[in-house]
């Protein structure tokens, strides 16, 4: 499917805030391309509908993914519906995207959490989700510049961030996250 009809179509699925964010991870995640030397027109593509299911509705999301995907969601995921916005983006992304790119749907589908050995695609898109232009938070300049100079310790330091807060919440912490994490930290040493 052409980008501009991608476009209309995620218009009709998001708020205008949340459309607003894809366009900013799209740029984001294709400066990042040309910086790393990725494929800029897929991170573009990746970012643009990384939150396509976002706005789907939580109770609705688990049941999708079963019935029209065949996929069984985690227990994990089942009990923080956030974290199947990933998974079922990828399978949207699929469906009514023409998306097929494998790389591009796993780097869809692990945005939120990261996972272990990551393509730098993945990468790209999930901290491009940190950092887009749009995005206002304590330490988000300083993460910017880590984006650019490291992104594995940029990615360190966003699951750091993430994980703190999940921590402060008493929230559960999703195995892909803790995988991705200790991967990145190993892969230092
Ligand atoms: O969809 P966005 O808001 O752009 O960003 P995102 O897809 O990175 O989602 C961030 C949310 O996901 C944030 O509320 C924290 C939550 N999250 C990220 N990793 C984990 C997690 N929640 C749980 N329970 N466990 C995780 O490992
Ligand atoms: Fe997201
Ligand atoms: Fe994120
Ligand atoms: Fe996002």
């Amino acid at each position: 499917m052409e980008t501009e009809k991608i476009c209309r179509y995620l218009q009709s699925m998001l708020s205008e805030k949340r459309y607003r964010h894809s366009l900013g991870v799209a740029e984001e995640g294709k400066r990042l391309a040309q910086y790393y030397g990725a494929n800029p027109e897929k991170a573009y593509l990746a970012g643009l509908v990384h939150d396509c299911a976002k706005e789907i509705d939580f109770g609705q999301a688990a049941e999708l993914l079963r019935k029209r995907y065949g996929i069984t969601p985690d227990s994990i995921s089942v009990q923080q519906p956030k974290l199947l916005h990933g998974p079922l983006g990828a399978c949207v992304a699929q469906s009514e995207f023409e998306i097929y790119d494998p790389e591009i749907l796993d780097a869809i589908r692990y945005h939120t959490t990261g996972k272990a050995n990551m393509s730098l695609l993945a990468k790209i898109i999930y901290i491009a989700d940190y950092i887009e232009p749009n995005r206002e938070f304590d330490g988000v300049d300083q993460l910017r510049s880590t984006a650019y100079s490291d992104i594995d310790q940029a990615i360190i330091d966003g699951l750091d961030f993430t994980i703190c807060d999940l921590i402060k919440k008493h929230f559960t912490i999703h195995p892909d996250t803790v995988h991705c994490r200790n991967d990145l930290l190993m892969a230092r040493q």
